[in-house]
């Protein structure tokens, strides 16, 4: 077989390799074998010698022919594996987009916390602002200031943790009542406040009472402010908490800090033109009054211009009443389970 012969067989075999192989590491053999130092096409180039001089640039530019036509097919090929192999990985990669993802635990605001936002809301609607205060308080405004001085019988309503003889945890919000009155600019206007934030008490824990709990404190202290404006506001609050058809009473009572005073009670179901008022069950919800003369005073308000009502709520019981809670430490177990309803 001449040279020329033995170099197209080469081609057309080598060709047909090509043209099927389908891995990169199987075509890089394929060119090493055929094109590299010790393959076929060096071995005849390296022949030449034994060639006539006149053969010699005709079988040299043929054998060169041959190895660019297979080193085209190798990179050829290569090019269409390559493709071949992206195909498939981005195939294998395709993200569903439509597939649900993993769920994200989502946490929910406490259920006492909500009330109180609830409160919030409806409050500043009204044009009333919102102050907090400490709840390690000194005993001069949790109760002198409240009117109730150092050994005044009224201070065992309110079972107390002292700090010192002079600073003490909190008992009620009403503190807020002195140090927003001390700080309020007349001049300007009314002050209409609320004040949420912890209480704490040496209570026993039952199933009404626990010894830390919330308090939502109101005021508002203007001139002509009457008994009429204070039943109004908490009437409006109760029916946008609890629905338009509940009720509140009024009973007498005695706060030391309001005259007269008064506890408020909420209807636990609607009442309507049948329902007979003997059938109302009432839930007692919070504590108000006009505030008393001497507290104006003591803050540096005076009585004979100005007067107000004020108000203490307890947020537990809200929370109690408006979701049938019938155990108001189900909300300071921190159980999950038991929380997570409130979302
Ligand atoms: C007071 O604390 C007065 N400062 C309220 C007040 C403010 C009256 C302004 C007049 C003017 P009392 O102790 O009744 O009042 O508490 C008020 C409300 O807090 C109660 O109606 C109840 O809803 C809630 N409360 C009282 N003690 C507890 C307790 N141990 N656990 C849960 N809630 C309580």
């Amino acid at each position: 077989m001449s040279l020329k012969d033995t170099l197209l067989e080469l081609k057309q075999t080598v060709l047909n390799k090509i043209s099927v192989v389908e891995d990169l590491d199987s075509l890089n053999q394929i060119r090493i074998e055929t094109l590299g130092k010790k393959g076929p096409i060096t071995e005849v180039l390296r022949g030449m010698k034994d060639l006539t001089a006149q053969e010699r640039p005709q079988v040299g530019a043929f054998a060169n022919e041959i190895r660019d036509v297979l080193q085209t097919a190798v990179e050829e090929r290569k090019r269409v594996i390559e493709d071949k192999v992206l195909t498939a990985k981005l195939s294998a990669e395709t993200i569903d987009v439509t597939l649900p993802g993993n769920q994200i635990a989502k946490g929910n605001a406490h259920v006492i916390q909500q009330i109180i936002e609830q409160l919030e809301d409806q409050f500043m609607g009204m044009g009333y602002q919102i102050a907090e205060g400490p709840e390690v308080e000194e005993d001069r405004y949790n109760f002198e200031m409240m009117n109730l001085p150092k050994d005044h019988p009224a201070r065992d309503m309110q079972d107390t943790f002292y700090i010192t003889d002079e600073i003490l945890m909190r008992t009620q919000t009403s503190p807020m009542q002195a140090r927003m009155m001390e700080k309020h600019d007349f001049s300007k206007g009314a002050l209409k406040m609320i004040s949420p934030g912890r209480v704490y008490r040496r209570d026993t824990d039952d199933a009404t009472h626990s010894h830390q709990f919330h308090q939502v404190e109101g005021l508002v202290i203007d001139k002509n402010i009457t008994m009429a404006d204070l039943k109004g506001t908490l009437l409006k609050m109760a029916q946008e908490l609890f629905g338009e058809k509940h009720q509140i009473r009024l009973r007498p009572s005695y706060f030391p800090f309001t005259e007269p005073s008064v506890e408020v009670d909420v209807s636990w179901d609607e009442v309507t033109d049948k329902t007979q008022p003997e059938d109302i069950k009432w839930i007692e919800v919070l504590g108000a009054g006009m505030v008393h003369p001497n507290v104006l005073a003591m803050a540096g308000v005076d009585p004979e211009i100005y007067g107000g009502f004020a108000f203490g709520l307890g947020p537990d019981r809200f929370a109690m009443l408006k979701y049938g809670v019938d155990d108001i430490r189900n909300f300071y177990l921190n159980d999950v389970r038991f929380l997570a309803q409130f979302d």
